[in-house]
């Protein structure tokens, strides 16, 4: 009895029904257009704005398009699955209601715990996304930027309080979306066709500035390697940990000196480490900032010395390109120390002599520090770029791949496109949540196929375009990884003094913006509709997830409590742990519908199915494959967090849900009467 409630499914047939009982139903108000471009709305923003930048200059190098075409077939695959589904029914949940259908309750929940990653989560990791755009915006338009303690989250930024345009935009989308769906969907076209225009500016301006040595004449040799990645984090752990020191020499001291302690410490800190001031100007964000500037312009410096001997010595390249190589590392390191005073202000004191070389010795010794750590942890960073592969054992099959596939264009091997493709993945979300919306498409079996299939398209196409554009107009290891595309532009009018370039960085700046609005407006939406199915089935207080506004017709209640949570989530988790706990969830949502779409064929072939899979026997199993290699890819510790979440799940499941099912009470109903 208790295994078949948790495999209890729900017929086909009872989803119809429930999709003709009008009442606390949504608006039918969708054409194909209004879902192609809520489709598009969903998926363009962050991950082609802000990620590409990344994972082309830490993961994948110019292979990044690669990245992009793998994630792109992964995506397709799940689509034409997602499409037979949504085309058969037709009712809000997406991968949620399918798995009721097909694998039963207990997977349903799980799987509709797993979609607050997706769309929930997205929604978080996008706010932080938008929040660099902002920076980036009123930094080019206004030559001001709000305090990056105010636009950073507190455990990767040190000093920072939360980030503060990550919530305030989570506020307004959660405003907008209270009012209404025609509304949101209005503003949402707005908002698709400014970002549509946007991309498509960026590929006709940036064509003209691309140079294919940037795609294949870098030699791999500088590609930024893992103990550089290490760096920053090294420099903030070493500076926290001495200020710990500090503080319990200052107790220390205080216990036993009294008033006189801070001249002890003080004489006490002239023989020993930790040259940290204790007076009351001390600040570690400062004091971290200063040591990740000088542990990073010494580790450059250092490294394009070697690599510049290397390439002579193998004869790779002239004298006479070695001058410009080092004129141009001057360049970058100076660049480097320009940022650092950015964002500290101009009398910030890096502490870095003419030559690049710290002026304090004690300053040197812990940039040593810093840097010898950072080499002894950087194996183990590579291991984490191959995911839990790396940790099932193929860590030396995986090494020697990685060098046979290594060249200038994939400068990172194999496992740097699978690890690109494992996190761009995060750009393609968005075209399922079209079938979220079912319930309010006029022709639903006929739009959400072609709807889903067509916004994946354009985005595929787009974002191999824009991904050429960036790493053809920059060389990777410098390219912004925070915002990347605005940034690309930026740099290119300083260099040049343009202002159109200018006024082309603000543009695109504003309309990386607008294109994650829309994103947030969607992924929204969408989870208020999954909350909205599993409240109807009983899983949730139906109370706070399935009531549906009188007037508004928007499950208001829900909207503003997702809201709220959020904008927590975003004020203080950084931005990369949030991507990869949204593309893990994704993922899994993706594989359990590829999956379930196959399991139906078999279980009801007599089921009517206006858009069908085409050669589902080969797209559906290709479809897992893909999508597994992908999420094998990412960390350990990203699996270790989706399965304390789905724990979690689980414990509500069968402390609430369990006992509240619907389906198990119609059931007992019916055997009863
Ligand atoms: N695909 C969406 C984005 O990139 C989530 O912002």
């Amino acid at each position: 009895m208790f295994f078949q409630r948790l495999f209890a499914t729900k017929s086909i047939e009872q989803l119809h029904k429930e999709m003709a009982e009008d009442e606390g139903r949504l608006r039918r108000a969708l054409g194909p257009i209004s879902l192609t471009s809520l489709g598009i709305g969903a998926i363009i923003g962050a991950g082609i704005f802000v990620m590409t930048g990344r994972v082309a200059a830490e993961d994948s190098g110019p292979g990044v398009m690669l990245a992009y075409g793998f994630a792109g077939i992964g995506c397709a695959l799940a689509a034409f699955c997602y499409a037979e589904f949504a085309s058969m029914a037709p009712v809000a949940g997406s991968a949620y209601t399918y798995a009721y259908a097909t694998l039963g309750e207990l997977l349903a929940w799980i799987i509709g715990w797993d979609l607050i990653l997706e769309y929930a989560m997205s929604a978080a990791t996008v706010a932080s996304a938008w929040s660099e755009y902002f920076n980036k915006f009123t930094d080019v338009v206004f030559h001001w930027h709000l305090s990056p303690n105010l636009s950073n989250d507190p455990i990767s930024h040190a000093g920072a309080y939360f980030n503060l345009p990550a919530v305030v935009i989570l506020a307004l989308v959660t405003m907008v979306l209270v009012i209404g769906i025609r509304e949101s969907a209005i503003s949402n076209t707005i908002l698709v066709v400014v970002k549509l225009g946007v991309v498509v500016f960026v590929i006709a301006l940036g064509v003209g500035y691309i140079s294919t040595k940037n795609w294949t004449g870098i030699p791999q040799e500088e590609r930024i390697l893992a103990e550089q990645q290490i760096l920053a984090n090294q420099a903030k752990e070493l500076t926290e940990a001495e200020e710990q020191i500090q503080k319990s020499a200052s107790t220390w001291a205080e216990a036993r000196y009294g008033a006189k302690a801070k001249e002890v410490i003080v004489e006490l800190d002239k023989g020993g480490p930790g040259k940290l001031p204790i007076s009351d100007s001390y600040n570690l964000e400062k004091q971290t900032k200063r040591l990740q500037t000088q542990a990073m312009v010494v580790y450059l410096k250092g490294r394009e010395e070697t690599v510049t001997a290397d390439l002579l010595r193998l004869g790779k390249i002239t004298e006479a390109d070695a001058k410009d190589r080092v004129h141009d590392s001057q360049i970058r390191l100076k660049k480097v120390i320009d940022r650092a005073k950015e964002e500290e202000g101009d009398n910030f004191d890096v502490g870095l002599d003419a030559n690049f070389a710290p002026t304090d010795p004690e300053d040197l010794r812990r940039v040593q520090a810093v840097m010898s750590t950072a080499r002894e942890k950087a194996p183990a960073k590579v291991r984490e770029k191959w995911g839990l592969l790396g940790v099932i054992g193929l860590d030396s099959m995986l090494a020697k791949l990685d060098d046979s596939t290594r060249s200038n264009f994939t400068p990172y091997g194999f496992s740097g496109v699978l690890l690109g493709a494992a996190l761009v993945f995060f750009a393609f979300i968005g075209f399922d949540s079209i079938s979220t919306h079912a319930e309010e498409a006029k022709r639903p079996q006929r739009d959400v196929p072609f709807a889903i299939l067509a916004s994946l398209a354009v985005c595929t196409v787009l974002y191999m375009l824009v991904s050429a554009v960036i790493t053809g107009m920059e060389p990777y290891p410098q390219i912004d990884t925070k915002a990347a595309i605005a940034a690309a532009f930026d740099t290119r009018a300083k260099a040049e003094g343009s202002s159109m370039l200018k006024a082309a960085a603000a543009l695109i700046a504003a309309g990386g913006l607008a294109g994650m609005t829309s994103v947030l407006l969607i992924t929204f939406l969408s989870q208020a509709r999954v909350f909205l199915a599993m409240a109807r089935d009983g899983f949730m207080p139906r109370s706070i997830f399935g009531s549906v506004h009188a007037k508004f017709k928007t499950p208001h209640i829900s909207t503003m409590v997702t809201g709220a949570l959020m904008a927590v989530v975003a004020a203080v988790t950084p931005i990369g742990d949030l991507e990869q706990m949204v593309n893990i969830g994704t993922l899994f949502a993706f594989v359990v519908v590829c999956g379930a779409v196959l399991m139906l064929r078999f279980k009801r072939p007599d089921v009517k199915r206006p858009f069908r899979c085409p050669a589902v026997f080969v797209v559906a199993p290709v479809g897992i494959a893909v999508n597994v290699l992908m999420m094998l890819a990412l960390p350990k510790m990203t699996w270790m967090r989706l399965v304390v979440w789905l724990g979690i799940g689980l414990v509500i499941y069968f402390s609430y849900g369990y006992w509240n099912s619907a389906l198990a009470r119609r059931t007992a109903s019916r055997t009863e009467g």
